[in-house]
């Protein structure tokens, strides 16, 4: 019955459940081999549906028995395929009990129910639950679970499950049970269970409205000393989210739990999260700054979820930002929130602009590109994306900024107020925004609609004699697949301008006084204009990156070098910086493409000394500024992209710099030592960040004095910031050490898996690793393609992170990918698609290599047993 052709789905298709599920209860057998799943629910006809059958979905499981109300179903009483269960004929209350047989040893997709070193876990989102027994398995169906599970003590000490533990006790013969009840309804992606030989460190914790609730943090044995910062942030984002949105923990128990196998970061299973470890393992010896930041940003992520997205959820999964767009937006607020400083707010959204650009626009560029808000989909786990996500996030931020906070925090109040415990769609928070915000948001709706990422020309024009800046925004929005033209979007640009000085000039804002202006550009074309401007400003325009957008203004030398001095609006002293860097990689590109001799200016070196010695500036923020665009979005600046030649005028202006402010890098290494104990808090952090970026600026001019810098901080460093840091520049700067210490290294954290993935993306990500050498990599005994952690920081950092390489002119880059893709596809569909993503943009590059991308892509398009996961990708990126 399994049809070859992949079927689309649509939004527009969308029809209410036949049925509503009111309780269910689900009874587990747990063996790894043979797992029992029986389940009983009690089911009402929907009467807002005109479908007659209950139509319940069901892949890779076996159907062992049938009852409704209390009759035996056989054969001729429903219909059975590989993935649905219908039973034409029923009445309007039933009473469904289902008997399923799994083998959750054999399952390694890591989806639905299945077993990672030796205990199970499950993972339901988007629609893993139908793995694990026949279910109307759909967002808008919402029901109470109430959980038994039996297991075999002395090998599953540790039975979990969502809710609240009701009952707990021994059934002879070595096993034992637990049973859990949910006492809040719940749509089946949230459903979890883990039984497994854990432990835990645990807290009782008051929360806001006296209650206390009881925290735990679950972990294998040996990691233990590695759940303090998991157990801390997630207290501090109960307390953030009490504060800042009057929203507190509805459970009396929360529980997180590490794997080390997992498809994504995290999953926010009501009560029950289950984590990535590389999201909750950390210590000093073992974890990075980069390592705590994502920790507390994804613990943070989950537990929002608890009210966007659980209390409130998705009606159908075309929705999907309704709850991650918002849950992301909160969790970025709450990372900037936890460091407290303005300064230390802005490093953060650099941060985010950075990933929109580096990932977000690409997306919105290619063949996958899809609205914030999908249209259509083949496989849903394709649009778990940065656009559902992160450009999802700058959605919700815009509200805040057209709205204000306070009115932007009434429309969440709204937004509870209507729609707790309810399944919703995106313009149902939209509704909720407009009537709290007293505004008329229809258009708004264009930026869940629409694709791309639109583009805002500005021009300014000052006249002396009348005082006046014209400002002239003109937007519009490349085609995307579908869609081949868009309408205006409603884009808030904040505008500042800055005179001579440096200073903002004062603008009056609606009969305000103020340094920052926010436009609302609705039209295709507009000008604004300021009065009493009384010299000519330079316009700081997209403060704090105000909108997803590309902002093209012809902005000279001169004005750039005076927004990096100046700009008030750190985001846009950051931009300005971006600008000035990115003109000189481009046209250095060009230059070594073409043979000439390359140079750098000493205008933008002098820019940058002044930067990094000034010492008035976060050193977070100075190493953010010293940053230069990566290669890949200088390669998104180019009509044809040229990774050899892009790589080699990065390293060039590298090089150079590292050169030219050898004394100044070498006076900031020293003055932003951080020592005494480690603390991941953000000020050492950024003194780590821009000590480690010094130190890499020093290595790349591979100087035995800096060889020999990196070797002693490799040697005494303290904490893995540190250690992997030294690391990192030895290999880069390919000093004749870097295999010794490699070695070294790998013999100290050969028992820590997370460690030892570093230890395989480092070399994975380093400009001499060629094909062959990651294929050796591959043979090593500690790498396991089955492990998607693993698999990513080698397989997955090559292809996506080491772009002269991957992209070599024989091809061999590409059919490795297509192996790759094509061996984890038979594994594992959702990480296998991941990296079929990392070919997307293949028309982009040189004939001669497009015509090896291609071959590589049409191998795997010609897999008869592909997943629809890897099809579309691969069927979309062709077409
Ligand atoms: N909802 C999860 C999160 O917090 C991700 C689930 C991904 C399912 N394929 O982002």
């Amino acid at each position: 019955m399994r049809t070859d052709t992949p079927q689309t789905i649509y939004r527009k298709d969308y029809t209410p459940p036949g049925f509503m599920v009111e309780t269910v209860e689900l009874g587990f057998d747990l063996d790894p081999q043979r797992t029992i799943v029986a389940s009983r629910l009690t089911m009402t006809r929907n009467p807002e549906s005109r479908a007659r059958a209950i139509e319940l979905h069901g892949e890779n499981i076996v159907l062992v028995a049938l009852r409704m109300n209390g009759k035996t179903l056989s054969k001729r009483d429903y219909r059975l395929d590989d993935k649905m269960l219908l039973i034409p004929d029923a009445p309007d209350e039933v009473t469904l009990e289902i008997e399923t047989l799994t083998a959750p040893v054999k399952n390694t997709t890591l989806n639905g129910l299945y077993v990672s070193n030796g205990n199970f876990f499950t993972q339901c989102e988007a629609e893993g639950f139908r793995n694990i027994t026949y279910f109307p398995d759909r967002p808008d169906v919402m029901a109470k679970y109430t959980v038994m599970l039996r297991a075999d003590k002395a090998t599953y000490p540790v039975l979990l499950s969502n809710g609240n533990l009701i009952e707990e006790g021994e059934l002879g013969d070595g096993r034992h049970y637990a049973k859990w009840e949910d006492p809040f309804k719940k749509p089946s992606y949230l459903f979890a269970l883990v039984a497994a030989r854990l432990v835990c460190q645990e807290e009782t914790f008051k929360l806001a409205d006296g209650r206390s609730a009881l925290l735990q943090v679950w972990v294998e044995e040996g990691n233990l000393d590695k759940t303090d910062y998991a157990m801390q942030s997630l207290k501090n984002s109960i307390r953030w989210d009490e504060e800042r949105f009057g929203l507190e923990l509805d459970l009396d128990r929360f529980m997180i739990v590490a794997v080390g196998d997992f498809n994504m970061g995290a999953m926010e299973n009501k009560g029950l999260n289950i984590f990535n470890t590389k999201f909750v393992l950390a210590n000093p010896r073992v974890a990075t700054d980069f390592d705590y930041a994502g920790i507390e940003a994804v613990v943070g992520h989950e537990y929002f979820h608890n009210w966007t997205g659980n209390r409130i959820t998705c009606r159908d999964w075309f929705q999907l930002s309704l709850k991650e767009g918002l849950t992301v937006f909160r969790d970025q607020e709450f990372s900037a929130d936890m460091i407290g400083t303005d300064s230390g707010r802005a490093v953060t959204r650099i941060d985010q602009v950075r990933t929109l650009r580096q990932a977000q626009f690409p997306e919105d560029a290619g063949p996958m590109a899809h609205p914030v808000r999908p249209d259509s989909f083949v496989e849903i786990n394709n649009f778990y994306t940065v656009t559902v996500y992160e450009k999802g996030a700058e959605v919700v931020r815009m509200y805040q900024t057209l709205l204000g906070r306070e009115r932007f925090r009434k429309g969440m109040d709204l937004y509870f107020e209507r729609h707790d415990g309810q399944a919703v769609t995106c313009d149902d928070f939209r509704a909720a925004m407009a009537d709290a915000g007293g505004r008329d948001l229809s258009q708004f709706e264009r930026w869940y609609s629409q694709a791309g990422t639109p583009v805002v020309r500005a021009e300014g024009r000052y006249d002396a004699d009348a005082l006046t800046y014209e400002l002239t925004l003109t937007q519009s929005c490349p085609a995307t697949p579908g869609q081949e033209n868009k309408l205006p979007f409603h884009i808030p640009v904040a505008v500042g301008l800055l005179g001579a000085d440096g200073r903002d000039l004062h603008l009056n804002v609606d009969g305000h006084d103020a340094v920052t202006a926010v436009l609302e550009l609705t039209d295709a074309s507009r000008t604004f204009r300021f009065t009493g401007v009384k010299e000519a400003p330079t316009p700081s325009i997209l403060r704090d990156f105000s909108a997803p957008v590309v902002l093209e203004y012809d902005y000279t030398d001169t004005e750039l070098l005076h927004l990096f001095s100046h700009d008030s609006d750190p985001v846009n002293r950051w931009e300005a910086g971006q600008r000035l860097a990115m003109a000189r990689l481009l046209k250095l590109t060009s230059a070594v493409a073409a043979g000439d001799t390359l140079g750098l200016d000493t205008t933008f070196i002098e820019a940058l000394r002044k930067i990094l010695a000034d010492d008035a500036l976060d050193a977070a923020f100075r190493e953010q500024a010293l940053l230069l665009p990566s290669e890949s979005m200088i390669a998104d600046q180019m009509a044809v992209v040229d990774p050899q030649a892009i790589h080699q005028a990065r390293q060039f202006v590298r090089r150079t710099v590292g050169e030219a402010l050898k004394a100044d890098l070498r006076a900031q290494y020293d003055a932003n030592q951080t020592p005494g104990p480690y603390s991941p808090d953000a000020l050492s952090a950024g003194r780590r960040g821009l000590k480690n970026l010094a130190l890499s600026y020093l290595a790349s001019t591979s100087s035995e004095e800096s060889i020999a810098l990196a070797q002693a901080q490799f040697d005494n460093a303290g904490n893995m910031t540190d250690r992997v840091a030294a690391l990192a520049a030895l290999i880069h700067a390919g000093a004749a050490s870097a295999q010794a210490a490699l070695q070294a290294f790998y013999a100290d954290f050969d028992k820590e898996a997370l460690v030892i993935d570093k230890w395989f993306a480092m070399q994975a990500s380093a400009p001499a690793t060629d094909v062959a050498a990651v294929r050796a990599l591959m043979r090593h005994a500690a790498f396991n393609i089955k492990n998607p952690n693993r698999a990513r920081s080698l397989v997955f950092t090559f292809c996506v992170g080491n772009a002269s390489q991957f992209h070599a002119p024989d091809g061999s880059g590409y059919a490795f990918w297509a192996e790759q893709v094509i061996a984890l596809d038979a594994l594992n569909p959702q990480v296998a698609s991941r990296l079929a993503r990392s070919m997307d943009r293949w028309r982009r590059y040189a004939p001669a290599l497009q015509a090896h991308m291609k071959k590589a892509l049409q191998k795997v398009a010609g897999v008869k047993k592909l997943s629809n996961d890897v099809r579309e990708v691969v069927s979309k990126a062709l077409a």
